[in-house]
């Protein structure tokens, strides 16, 4: 499976530059006084959030990060060049723990937001700092410091104004990809879809951010199927859209699974604001979609939705609700 939602990695910040104990030699002087520079700061290692990842693999073929270090300093007071800070991009949504992964460092929670990990050495000094009244020619100077080092885990959770959930198949890839620019894969088989794809809903001048959660299906919670591993992701979710296949025969049933999975994960999951859409109508004729739709309604009593993503009924009104429960 290529989804990676947490890693682990080691990262060093650079180490300061060491100072440098030098004398000026010029032709006609005979004594030059001390003329060693400071040595450079090493470079931080950043992490930056960047809303167009969507996930950590990058971070499973490479584990070791360093920043540069910084250079020595050198004669003529000339302090070494500062070591370049390395910057992690992570998508939006991941948060740093330390390396228990459960005591959290930093959440990373809106798009381009940096944070420093690792702060980099600083640089030692140079001789000239260590002249005197009393050592006109000190050959003293010090060593950089060592940058910060450590392992650290990434671990995401996609931040959205909705998730988009429901059973394997059901149209939520192809809901996202109406919705937004968004070009996640669609298929006619369950679990196309193993990353959280997202996307933006623009509307009255405000982004809407959609997240494409991967099949939900029974047992989910117990790591059945692909779906554990994005229940987490829901956590942080405003809304749910829960869509659901009306094509299929037990629309309560199926509604029911999910609602049942979530609540397994975690009760308070249950109580997120809810649109519940029900697609496919174009497979079905319009009476048993009446018939199925009466039963629904008796059973769960909340406000619900139609569609047909072929046919993009509805959608105006569909756009219009997410817009109320989102912003
Ligand atoms: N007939 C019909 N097919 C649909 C509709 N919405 C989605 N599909 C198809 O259903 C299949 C599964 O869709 P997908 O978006 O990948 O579902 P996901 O697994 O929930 O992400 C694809 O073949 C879609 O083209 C619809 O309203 N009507
Ligand atoms: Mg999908």
């Amino acid at each position: 499976m290529k989804f990676l939602d947490q890693a682990k990695i080691y990262i060093r910040a650079g180490s300061g530059g060491s100072g440098s104990a030098s004398f000026r030699r010029e032709k006609y002087i005979e004594f030059g006084g001390p003329d060693g520079g400071d040595g450079g700061n090493g470079g931080s290692v950043i992490v930056e959030a960047e809303r167009n990842l969507n996930t950590l693999i990058d971070f499973r073929y490479r584990q070791h990060f360093k920043a540069e270090s910084g250079k020595s300093g050198s004669k003529k007071n000339k302090t070494g060049g500062s070591g370049k800070d390395l910057i992690l991009k992570v998508p939006v949504g991941t948060q740093l723990y330390e390396e228990d992964n459960n005591t959290l460092i930093y959440d990373l929670t809106k798009n381009k937001e940096k944070f420093v990990v690792a702060t980099g050495g600083k640089g030692g000094l140079g001789n000239t700092r260590f002249k005197s009244s009393t050592n006109r020619a000190p050959r003293k100077k010090t060593d950089g410091k060592k940058g910060e080092e450590f392992w650290i885990w990434l671990q995401l959770k996609v931040i959205a104004d909705a998730g988009i959930i429901g059973l394997p198949n059901a149209g939520k890839s192809s809901f996202l990809s109406k919705c937004t620019r968004a070009r996640p894969k669609i298929a006619n088989y369950p679990f196309t879809t193993i990353n959280p794809n997202l996307g933006v809903l623009n509307m009255n001048h405000k982004e809407i951010v959609l997240a494409d959660i991967p099949g939900l299906i029974e047992g989910s919670h117990k790591g059945v199927g692909l779906g554990d591993k994005f229940l987490r992701h829901i956590e942080r979710c405003k809304t749910l859209i829960h869509l659901i296949d009306i094509s299929e025969k037990d629309i309560l049933g199926n509604y029911l699974k999910i609602r049942n999975e979530l609540s397994k994960y975690d009760k308070n999951i249950l109580k997120k604001k809810e649109i519940i859409i029900f697609n496919k109508l174009d497979l079905i004729d319009m009476s048993s979609v009446n018939e199925k739709l009466k039963e629904f309604k008796n059973k769960v009593k909340k406000s619900y939705e139609i569609t047909s993503l072929v046919s993009n009924q509805n959608f105006d009104k569909i756009k219009k609700t997410i817009y109320k429960k989102c912003i």
